[in-house]
């Protein structure tokens, strides 16, 4: 019996309140109004960003449902969409991508202003909620809560992918792959030959390193203080690992002498405000680019002399690897497609929807890079 027009009543995890477990509920899921698509969740990665939100560290309305690296089918469409219908598969976007907004028509910028990110409703983009639990309307995180198993999102956030794609890969499209990929490729442009620092291993650092290698970076020097995370480093073409635990001067003064004045391009894929500056300044004074990746806590501000800058650094940063979503997530699935990169090497865990804090655990002691939860 088609479901299409009505409420479905389904699992997702839901957080009531800040720093406490997700609790696996009922929800209802309205239909989508027009323009709205509603997905079937088949697959969706844990991202530092979703544990961001329960810590507090990115700020949401609560109750939500986080959850934003996910892919899926169509069940049903709202009036008036024309660009995916029931049963195709899907990857949702956390950056919209409306093709109207100042930045949509900017030749070169992604931050489409759609977007639900930098000072979230929590909601869909008319200002409405389509979940709701015990009685009570659940926000929405960055237009897509993918930890349902089924979620409404708005056309322009949604990208029809291969029929033949892999849903339970090729969800890390939908952030850490694209987001650190394009970083390197898109964002800093790096150059064939040049040299590179990574701050921060985790799926969205180890995406700046295949980047940086595609690119053709020569040196590709890999930060971080979780040695366990050295191996799959090098295996994704870092040259060298460093642990700053390991040496008693500031880490940039360490990478500014093992590269001749500093690397050409850095990147801080971690969010802390001191890995931010030692990116920054780890990178060469004259002709060094600095690309910021990482969400830092959005109370806190840097303090920056201006000469740091004011000697040639380029400082810089980017919302998903700079890809405009729509257009990109497609191409982007059939590059995987053509194993012109692989993901394998980020999904480290798989596990059961129903799992989903115990996935969280092991991001948060280091023990995973990307968990896939299946649905
Ligand atoms: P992750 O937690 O898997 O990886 C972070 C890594 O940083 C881990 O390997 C840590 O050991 C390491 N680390 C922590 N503290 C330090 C330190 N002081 N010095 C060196 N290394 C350290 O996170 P992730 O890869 O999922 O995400 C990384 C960041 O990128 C995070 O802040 C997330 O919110 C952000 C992000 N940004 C976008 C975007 O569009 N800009 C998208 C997705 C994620
Ligand atoms: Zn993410
Ligand atoms: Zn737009």
């Amino acid at each position: 019996m088609s479901t299409a027009g009505k409420v479905i009543k389904c699992k997702a995890a839901v957080l009531w309140e800040l720093n406490k477990p997700f609790s696996i509920e009922e929800v209802e899921v309205a239909p989508p109004k027009a323009y709205e698509v509603r997905v079937k969740i088949v697959a969706a990665g844990i991202c530092r960003s979703d544990d961001h939100v329960i810590s507090g560290h990115i700020e949401s309305p609560l109750p939500v449902i986080v959850g934003h690296e996910a892919a899926g089918i169509v069940e049903s469409i709202g009036e008036g969409v024309t660009t995916v219908k029931p049963g195709d598969k899907v990857i949702p976007l956390f950056t919209p991508q409306c093709g109207k907004c100042r930045t949509c028509k900017h030749p070169e910028s992604n931050f489409c202003l759609k977007n639900d990110l930098g000072k979230p409703r929590g909601t869909m983009q008319d200002g409405t909620t389509r979940f709701t639990c015990r009685g009570k309307p659940v926000y929405h995180f960055v237009g897509i809560s993918t930890f349902s198993e089924y979620t409404v999102v708005n056309e322009n956030a949604v990208a029809k992918i291969d029929a033949a794609a892999p849903l339970e890969k090729v969800c890390l499209i939908g952030c850490g792959f694209s987001t650190g990929y394009g970083s390197a490729v898109k964002i800093a442009k790096v150059t064939p030959g040049s040299s590179c620092a990574v701050f921060g291993l985790g799926g969205v650092g180890l995406s700046v390193i295949m980047g940086c290698k595609a690119a053709g970076a020569a040196r590709i020097i890999a930060v971080d203080i979780n040695k366990g995370k050295f191996a799959k480093a090098k295996e994704l073409g870092a040259t060298e690992c460093i642990n700053p635990q390991d040496h008693k001067k500031p880490i940039h003064e360490v990478i500014t002498e093992m590269t001749d004045g500093g690397v050409d391009f850095s990147f801080e894929v971690i969010g802390r405000l001191d890995t931010l500056m030692s990116a920054l300044l780890c990178c060469h004074e004259a002709c060094g680019t600095s690309v910021v990746v990482g969400v830092p806590p959005g109370s806190n501000t840097l303090s920056v002399n201006p000469l740091v800058l004011l000697t040639g650094r380029t400082w810089k940063g980017g919302i998903f690897g700079g890809y405009k979503s729509k257009e990109s997530v497609p191409k982007l699935v059939a590059d995987f497609m053509a194993k012109k990169f692989p993901l394998d090497p980020l999904i480290t865990n798989v596990m059961p929807f129903e799992k989903i804090n115990e996935g969280f655990d092991l991001l948060r002691s280091g023990k995973s890079i990307r968990t896939v939860l299946t649905f």
